[in-house]
């Protein structure tokens, strides 16, 4: 039932992934992201909710300044890097976690790095800005390489596969090839399958079943549920057509998926409500390790 261990080390960082879950806290400066959109759109509130998830256990922060949610339009790098920048500036000298930039831009993951920035999470897995691959090589950090049908404009516009779990492997395969092609070492790729990218119901929930599916791939897995679509449909009241994604029913099914996840695969886990995620996966941890 344990993981595949994978030592992560660069710069001040070391990520050992596999033994204990590794928890990514999310902090999105959106005036519209589905979970948590415009709570933390002012600097100030975003560098207190990234100390604040640092304090509950979190070993990552992923910030992100472009919504990704289903339908949203793109935003403008300088947008992006007026929003983002100032927060990884005030948070990193303040926490010893890696900070992630979420973006598919080369521009914005640039300023991000240089404001203290350790980690790129690509969301396109390097196919939106061809200089994202050669950015992230000369940076040599880690890079998050996700699966996405089509762009968040057009992701949810009925989402078909053959096979979900085959294709979403042999698109994370060929991401892997792509960056390597770029000259970034197999050892700073972590993928991850995409949970509400271009998937269905039943694709979300089938991909988080069948996370072994990826561990041949050789790389760390991550996997973000956490408020997503799937799981607020399984939750809402049956004449409901969605529910908040800050209710705590919601948190409760997240915090169930990223288990789920976690036993199945899973070496980190991108999380909205960091402290409950991390109480549950430090029980989780202790069980898969018993002898
Ligand atoms: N989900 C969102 C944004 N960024 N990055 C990765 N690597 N994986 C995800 O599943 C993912 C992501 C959308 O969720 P949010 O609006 O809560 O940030």
């Amino acid at each position: 039932m344990a993981n595949h261990v994978f030592e992560l080390t660069w710069g001040d960082h070391c990520l050992v992934l596999g033994r204990r879950a590794c928890v990514m806290g999310v902090v999105n400066i959106t005036p519209d992201s589905f979970s948590d959109g415009g709570r933390f759109f002012d600097t100030r509130a975003a560098v207190n909710h990234g100390l604040a998830l640092v304090a509950a256990g979190a070993n990552i922060v992923d910030i992100g300044g472009e919504s990704t949610r289903p339908f949203s339009d793109p935003v403008a790098a300088e947008e992006e890097i007026r929003r983002v920048v100032p927060v990884i500036e005030a948070l990193a000298p303040r926490i010893p976690v890696p900070i992630s930039i979420d973006t598919t831009k080369a521009d914005v993951a640039r300023r991000a790095l240089a404001a203290g920035a350790a980690m790129i999470n690509d969301v396109s897995a390097l196919r939106v800005d061809p200089a994202m691959g050669p950015l992230a090589a000369a940076a040599d950090v880690p890079v998050i390489l996700m699966h996405m049908l089509g762009t968040p404009k057009t992701m949810q516009v009925k989402p078909d596969y053959q096979d979900v779990v085959d294709e979403v492997r042999r698109f994370l395969a060929d991401a892997i090839e792509r960056a390597m092609s770029h000259g970034i070492a197999r050892s700073r790729i972590v993928v991850d399958p995409g949970i509400g990218f271009g998937k269905t119901f039943d694709h979300n929930l089938l991909l988080i079943r069948r996370l072994d599916a990826f561990e041949d791939l050789g790389v760390p897995l991550l996997v973000g549920a956490s408020r997503k679509a799937f799981i607020r449909n399984l939750l809402k009241p049956e004449d409901a057509k969605d529910i908040p994604a800050d209710l705590p029913a919601v948190a409760s099914g997240s915090l169930a998926a990223a288990v789920a996840a976690v036993l199945n695969g899973a070496h980190i886990v991108r999380v909205h409500d960091v402290a409950a995620a991390r109480a549950a996966l430090t029980v989780v941890d202790a069980i898969r390790h018993a002898s």
